[in-house]
């Protein structure tokens, strides 16, 4: 799949996308990211991306015309599943959504700043608003890295054991089981005997019962739906 995200701050996410598994996944020709700087899509020596508002109200608001350039210019080379924008008043961004999107072949990600971005694009060029959590960011582009790593990993092949990316915690609405490595005992802080066992029957049957535990105590939310 392909990825396209659009931000007037290249520099705070390309280091992400050239870490550990999101540059794995890449390299393996799974995933392609491109990262857009919105500054290359003006057409003004001051390179504006953001004006002032109608109004009279407090801080400065993105322009369509870089944003529909640059989006144009996508839309024109490949077919796009979703153009998403990020932001707080979006819907909430969760394991179900990211599976859904990892089905996507092509995505636009326009992350959000300043006060907002000229309403006419959310409602002319955006197919989706999402938000990352109840919570105020500086800007969309951690939003984009949360969603797009999210969306990545699940993609067969980008985790190795297949399996691990299966078994998490959220992707069966349950917590996961607590897991330990070597030294068995350390210090006296020892690892739960079952482990040792190798009774593989009682070891997946202990590993349900923990994560119904943890789950019930921690997030009894997730057992209500
Ligand atoms: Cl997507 N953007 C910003 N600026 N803040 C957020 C968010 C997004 N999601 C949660 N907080």
């Amino acid at each position: 799949m392909r990825i396209d995200i659009i931000t007037v701050l290249p520099e705070m996410i390309e280091g992400f996308f050239n870490c550990s598994i999101m540059k794995r996944a890449q390299n393996k020709g799974l995933a392609e990211i491109y990262i857009h700087n919105l500054r290359d899509y003006t057409d003004d020596k001051y390179r504006r991306v953001d004006d002032y508002p109608f109004g009279g109200f407090a801080g400065m608001v993105m322009k369509i015309e870089p944003i529909e350039r640059c989006i144009n210019a996508l839309k024109a080379e490949r077919d796009y599943d979703e153009v998403i924008f990020t932001t707080p008043d979006g819907e909430q961004f969760d394991q179900p959504m990211a599976n859904t999107l990892s089905l996507a072949q092509n995505l636009i990600i326009l992350c959000g700043h300043f006060k907002g971005i000229d309403f006419r694009i959310r409602e002319h060029l955006i197919t989706k608003e999402v938000s990352i959590g109840d919570y105020v960011l500086t800007g969309g582009e951690l939003a984009a890295a949360v969603m797009a790593d999210a969306i990545v990993r699940i993609i067969p092949g980008v985790i190795s054991d297949e399996q691990s990316a299966l078994s998490d915690s959220f992707q069966d609405n349950l917590l996961a089981a607590p897991v330990y490595t070597r030294p068995a005992d350390y210090k006296g802080w020892k690892v739960p005997d079952i482990l040792l066992s190798g009774h593989e029957a009682k070891i997946k049957e202990w590993e349900l019962q923990q994560s119904l535990e943890r789950t019930r105590r921690l997030r009894p939310d997730l057992l209500e739906e």
